[in-house]
């Protein structure tokens, strides 16, 4: 008799909790979590194969796409695509929405937006990647399902979650319920329960940001660089300043051990640069499930109107009395802008 519980046991036990729910997520999160070991796969020996580095072409973004980027892309959409849970996908790597045709999507009412592989540049040296994904119903009652269906505020989200392909690989989601880690065991191929019911500590002594921005950052922001390290042993600081340069890895770390994450407004990202769909919004999802805070610098991240598929958004993001303490020092001007110092 085995002690673990696998992915695919939680998803059916925690399904059996919702009595109106015919199986469409259960099986949505299965076909995600299929993939996902698909990609674990090649990431895991990207250094022995001709699939490192860049796949010679740039994504919407204008970044110049890795070959792991595409594979990892066509894998998660092809999951979707044969699992019929999903009518429309929306994923960083594409321009447009993808619409799933297939027949056994006729009846789909999920919608995936996707980052496949977030921090893929890391992949060359080594250091921990991700994927981040999230997952709507669909609004619209007839026909197509279209753009409109995709941008939908994070608080609509039905469920969110990331991969973390690292020293192990894990996968940590929430449909709303709280937040659940799964570790894969290679030997038997199979996602294991390892963290149930993850909580962010309220606070933390790491603080994770860019600091070769420092110059252009919004005033407040320096301001609470400087509050976290400055000497004062009653509130454990100097901080330590972790930065990984991978979201999905600073954020797990603060997840589990407490911290805050920066990314704002910059000169070369005056919007932020980090994506709200499939970036930001699934993201902060699982923070507030897990008692962690996630907002713009003023609002929270799950209640921005999102207008465009691939808008980016300023994130502050973890322990929630960091993230409050960060808020308190952005300076705003009466329009509710930061105030940037480019000096
Ligand atoms: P910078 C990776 O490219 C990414 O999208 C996030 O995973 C990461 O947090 C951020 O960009 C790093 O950006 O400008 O600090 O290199």
């Amino acid at each position: 008799m085995n002690n673990f519980i696998t992915l695919g046991q939680f998803i059916i036990e925690k399904q059996a909790e919702f009595p109106y729910a015919k199986g469409e997520l259960s099986r949505l999160l299965r076909d995600i979590g299929i993939a996902t070991k698909i990609v674990n796969r090649e990431v895991n020996k990207a250094g022995l194969m001709d699939i490192l580095g860049s796949a010679g072409n740039t994504n919407i973004q204008g970044e110049n796409q890795q070959k792991l980027d595409v594979y990892a892309n066509d894998q998660f959409i092809s999951a979707l695509r044969s699992g019929g849970e999903c009518c429309i996908v929306a994923s960083e790597e594409n321009e447009d929405v993808i619409h799933i045709d297939s027949p056994v999507s006729k009846s789909a009412k999920y919608i995936v937006a996707i980052d496949p592989l977030d921090g893929s540049s890391n992949i060359d040296v080594n250091v921990p990647v991700g994927t981040i994904f999230s997952i709507y119903r669909r609004k619209s009652t007839n026909g197509k399902a279209s753009l409109s269906d995709v941008l939908q505020k994070g608080t609509e989200q039905v469920a969110a979650g990331y991969v973390i392909y690292g020293s192990s690989t894990m996968l940590v989601y929430t449909t709303g319920c709280g937040v659940n880690g799964f570790t894969l065991d290679p030997s038997i191929g199979e996602f294991c329960l390892s963290h149930p019911n993850m909580k962010m500590p309220e606070n933390g002594v790491i603080y994770s940001i860019n600091e070769g921005n420092y110059v252009h950052f919004p005033i407040g922001v320096k301001k609470y660089i400087k509050h976290c390290q400055v000497e004062d042993k009653l509130t454990n600081r100097p901080y330590t300043s972790r930065y990984i340069g991978s979201m999905v890895a600073d954020f797990h770390r603060n997840l589990i051990k407490g911290g805050i994450f920066i990314y704002p407004s910059t000169a070369a990202a005056p919007k932020g640069k980090l994506r709200l769909v499939y970036e930001c919004n699934p993201l902060s999802f699982i923070a507030e499930q897990a008692g962690g805070r996630a907002t713009n610098g003023t609002t929270p991240i799950l209640g921005l109107e999102v207008t465009e598929l691939h808008q980016r958004t300023p994130i502050f993001i973890g322990s929630n009395a960091m993230v409050l303490e960060a808020e308190k020092m952005m300076v705003l001007t009466p329009g509710n802008e930061y105030i940037n110092d480019l000096a």
